[in-house]
């Protein structure tokens, strides 16, 4: 029925050690899998370690399809819960999202105090360690509560059986009014953390208006979790945006601006990353900040180049952006971190990839000519203008050098003759000093 591995990483606790919780990993082989087994699951130790535990044992399973009651065979959750003992394991880890029911079923199994998590949870803890500002606390209170809504019947038959020890009949009757108590409060809080959230988009969407209308060219940076992000546009745009070798470290989105060579202000917008089976919850919740991403002229995909999954990651990427409506925005493939390549690698994805661009965040290499295709992209769009602005209006050339793209300019005896490629914004603005 299936094949037993298991690795047994790290001996048992000494009583010195730290106390980190104690994690075993379960990841299940299936057919029509999108990634190899032992790299998500690898992933899923970096998602464990940043989250606080540490992995002290790894087991994998083959199955033509998950086990409806127990997501693993019978015989392999029993093996499990042996090792939880012998391993003193306080936290098994599935890599799947399991079912309420999957996961109540497997806390039977293994039995208490040990806590049986999948992906998603872990991943929603994570989220709620690293969100800093008070929108994005509320997306993660948002995401966890819409997890937790269907589990509740499962965490009070627990509750009910351990603390009351009542008359047999009147248990269940007492743990379902309470379930239902529960069960309303929790929508409550979902309803009312939705209405918060509503009124924060509300302030975003003006802050975003205010950007539009000035006319200015966004670009978004998407990409998967520890691309690289948060440290292009500290390296574009000169800000400091907390860049660290952990997954999600940033969650909130920075708008920062960006002056071009030729004086042209754009914005440049740090966003969450994605990972493979982000949960759709999660996702949900992020919308407002994931407008940010939908609403931008352009999307620079920051890619790991040194990542032995980029091409994988590129996909997940390509998934999350498909379900919030962003295909339609012109993107550019950014590979980042190639000063961790050799040359002939870096020139084989070159080949590959002729319309991507090569960076280091790290090293500055690339960034010019990165700066320069934002520079055209910028401009593709816009309309080649003579305009000749007169002395009086000086606020107006400011304006210009800022917003437009300046080809020529001389100063005449009525004014000041410019060449320009102006955004669609300042097309009619402009269009009163038209020469030409
Ligand atoms: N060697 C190298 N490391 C990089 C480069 N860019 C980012 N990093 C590192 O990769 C890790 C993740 O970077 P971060 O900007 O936080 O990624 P984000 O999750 O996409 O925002 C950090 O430890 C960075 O120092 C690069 O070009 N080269
Ligand atoms: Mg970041």
């Amino acid at each position: 029925m299936s094949e037993f591995e298991s690795v047994i990483e790290r001996g048992p606790r000494t009583r010195l050690e730290e106390r980190r919780e104690r994690a075993l990993l379960v990841g299940v082989d299936r057919p029509g899998l999108s990634w190899p087994l032992q790299a998500t699951l690898a992933e899923l130790e970096r998602l464990v370690d940043t989250a606080g535990a540490d992995v002290v044992a790894k087991t994998t399973q083959r199955l033509d399809a998950p086990n409806p009651k127990t997501f693993i065979g019978s015989g392999k959750a029993e093996e499990i819960a042996q090792l939880c003992k012998d391993q003193e394991i306080d936290l098994v880890v599935f890599d799947d999202e399991l079912t309420p029911s999957q996961q109540s079923n497997l806390e039977k199994v293994v039995g208490k105090p040990v806590k049986v998590i999948d992906r998603t949870a872990l991943i929603l803890d994570i989220f709620a360690l690293h969100a800093s500002t008070k929108e994005g606390r509320l997306q993660v209170r948002l995401a966890q509560n819409q997890y937790l809504l269907p589990r509740l019947r499962g965490m009070w038959a627990h509750l009910a059986s351990n603390r009351m020890g009542g008359g047999v009949g009147s248990r269940f009757g007492e743990g379902e009014s309470q379930l239902e108590v529960d069960r309303r409060m929790v929508r409550k809080r979902i309803t009312s953390i939705k209405r918060e959230l509503a009124h924060l988009a509300d302030v975003r969407a003006v802050q975003r208006e205010g950007r539009y209308a000035s006319g200015m060219f966004k670009v978004a940076l998407a990409g998967y979790t520890n691309a690289g992000k948060s440290s292009l546009i500290n390296r574009l745009t000169g800000s400091d945006v907390l860049a660290w070798d952990k997954l999600f470290a940033t969650l909130d989105s920075t708008t920062r601006r960006l002056v071009l060579p030729e004086g042209r202000q754009i914005t440049v917008t740090d966003t969450v990353g994605f990972i493979q089976k982000l949960p759709t919850t999660l996702v949900e919740s992020f919308k407002s900040t994931l407008d940010e991403i939908s609403g931008s002229d352009l999307i620079l995909h920051v890619v790991d180049a040194s990542s032995e999954e980029f091409l994988d990651q590129i996909d997940a990427v390509e998934e999350v952006l498909g379900q919030i409506e962003a295909h339609s925005i012109p993107r550019i493939v950014v590979f980042n971190k190639i000063d961790l390549l050799d040359r002939q690698t870096v020139e084989a994805l070159r080949a590959r990839n002729p319309h991507a661009q090569f960076v280091s965040a790290q090293t500055g290499e690339g960034i010019d000519e990165l700066i320069g295709h934002l520079s055209r992209a910028a401009a593709a769009a816009d309309t080649a203008m003579d305009v000749l602005i007169p002395y009086d209006k000086g606020s107006l050339v400011s304006m210009v050098h800022e917003r437009c793209r300046i080809i020529g300019e001389e100063h005449t005896e009525t004014g000041t003759r410019i060449s320009l490629f102006a955004p669609a914004t300042y097309v009619s603005q402009l269009e009163p000093f038209r020469i030409s």
